[in-house]
């Protein structure tokens, strides 16, 4: 495996957790590089099912190292809440790594993400409200505050003094809301730096370190491609680089060090939040794919708009990513239908595209247009073999690959760490 990245080539939620998990086995070293705990994966190991939202899910396996490195933005608030959770769950924490640099949720940053949404009203990003996009706004405003602020008491009550004044002018003037008292963040901020000082360090040194000794690192992408800030449907995104370019300047490691890229894609398409979705199901069918998928966010609980396979965007992810394979997932939530669309391109102004348009405006007008395969009708999620599975699946997942132009080299047919078929 050497090194391999994950991510997601839809809106997220393709089942990443699960995958990472079954990769992780084999790693050294678990890295997640950007986003924060707006995240969601969710883990089935036995009868156990682990919801993780910020801490990598390589956390599982005693061995494994897990790294949060310099591209994300944690919560502290939530990191420790994490760390219980899994200390009482039974799961030891003692091989865990925060990047000195990465920047620090503030409480101001999850009031502002929920009064920037009200504001917008119609035209809100639905985002989850964790603070992301505020966090990301000072970080690229340089004003953020570092994980490295937290060690030392004096830098941390005069960077957190200076950004409170200028929060709360924009609190109270741009939204009439309350405003904040510096010294109540910083009493509460230096609780939790005891809490995790331990495991504050130069992630990017250790990373390249495990690199130089050849461990197997995994790095686990966050949401989606389309939800890239650069290259996803913008402005309905999230603000960092989910995509694999996102891995070196969320790490610290040269692109010349990465092996593999593994493409995540669930069997169907979903979408969480605003914004443009071209193979959108409205009726029955979303409804249906919702129920037998289970499609309700692990972050918020919001319900997942559903839809069609869309082979334009996944084509189109495997350009940003540079894909060298396809993990396929949630097969079997498709078992009962009696006829499966593909969407293979987009009619916009009389004309068929089938290279994903950059421009919102455009996607917004897109139709999709439609390939019929038949079902296969049969129960899937116990099959282990490739061979085994019904002539009508394999020809499905022949087509998927056949029309991104990736190979696939992992099907997964349910939750469980068992229900997988890695083809050679
Ligand atoms: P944000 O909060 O600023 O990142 O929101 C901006 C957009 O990004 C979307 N987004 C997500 N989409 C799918 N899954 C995500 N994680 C959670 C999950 C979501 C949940 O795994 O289920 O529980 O609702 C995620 N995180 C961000 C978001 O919907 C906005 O469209
Ligand atoms: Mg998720």
């Amino acid at each position: 495996m050497s090194t391999i990245v994950v991510v997601g080539t839809q809106w997220g939620d393709e089942g990443k957790g699960k995958i990472t998990d079954m990769i992780g086995k084999e790693a050294d070293l678990v890295v997640r590089y950007q986003g924060g705990n707006n995240a969601g994966h969710t883990v089935v190991v036995g009868d156990k099912e682990y919801k993780l939202h910020l801490i990598p899910s390589g956390i599982l396996y005693d061995d494994t190292k897990c790294v949060i490195g310099n591209g994300v933005v944690v919560d502290p608030k939530v990191l420790i809440e994490e760390l219980d959770y899994l200390a009482e769950k039974g799961v030891e924490v003692n091989n865990l790594y925060i990047s000195s640099k990465a920047h620090i949720i503030m409480p101001y940053h999850r009031v502002l993400d929920k009064a920037e949404e009200m504001r917008k009203g119609n035209s809100k990003i639905g985002t989850t409200g964790k603070g992301i996009g505020p966090v990301y706004m000072d970080k690229i405003g340089r004003t953020g505050i570092r994980m490295e602020d937290l060690l030392d008491t004096n830098i941390f009550k005069a960077k957190v003094e200076q950004a409170v004044e200028l929060k709360n002018l924009i609190l109270a003037k741009v939204y009439g809301m309350d405003t904040f008292e510096a010294s109540e963040i910083v009493e509460e901020y230096l609780g939790y730096a005891e809490r995790i000082k331990e495991y504050i360090t130069d992630t990017s040194l250790l990373i390249n370190q495990e690199i130089e000794k050849g461990n197997n690192i995994l790095f686990e992408g966050a949401q989606g491609t389309l939800l890239d800030i650069d290259h996803g449907t913008y402005p309905f995104v999230t603000s960092s680089n989910p995509t694999t370019g996102g891995v070196c300047s969320g790490t610290g490691v040269g692109p010349t060090k990465i092996n593999e890229v593994l493409g995540i894609v669930k069997a169907y398409t979903t979408r969480v939040g605003e914004g443009p979705f071209p193979a959108e199901l409205t009726g029955e069918m979303g409804e249906y794919l919702r129920k037998v998928g289970h499609e309700f966010g692990t972050t918020t609980g919001r319900a997942r708009r559903c839809g069609w396979f869309d082979a334009v965007i996944v084509k189109y992810a495997t350009r940003i990513n540079g894909l060298t394979s396809l993990a396929i997932t949630k097969l079997d939530v498709l078992d009962e239908l009696e006829e499966i669309e593909i969407c293979t391109g987009y009619e916009y102004e009389g004309e068929v595209i089938t290279e994903f348009p950059t421009k919102e405006e455009i996607l917004k007008e897109c139709k999709p247009v439609y390939e019929t395969l038949p079902g296969w009708q049969s129960k899937t999620s116990d099959i282990a073999d490739y061979d085994k599975l019904p002539e009508n699946a394999k020809k499905y997942l022949e087509r998927i690959s056949e029309l991104t132009d990736v190979k696939i080299s992992i099907v997964s047919l349910g939750p469980k760490r068992k229900q997988t078929i890695v083809l050679d």
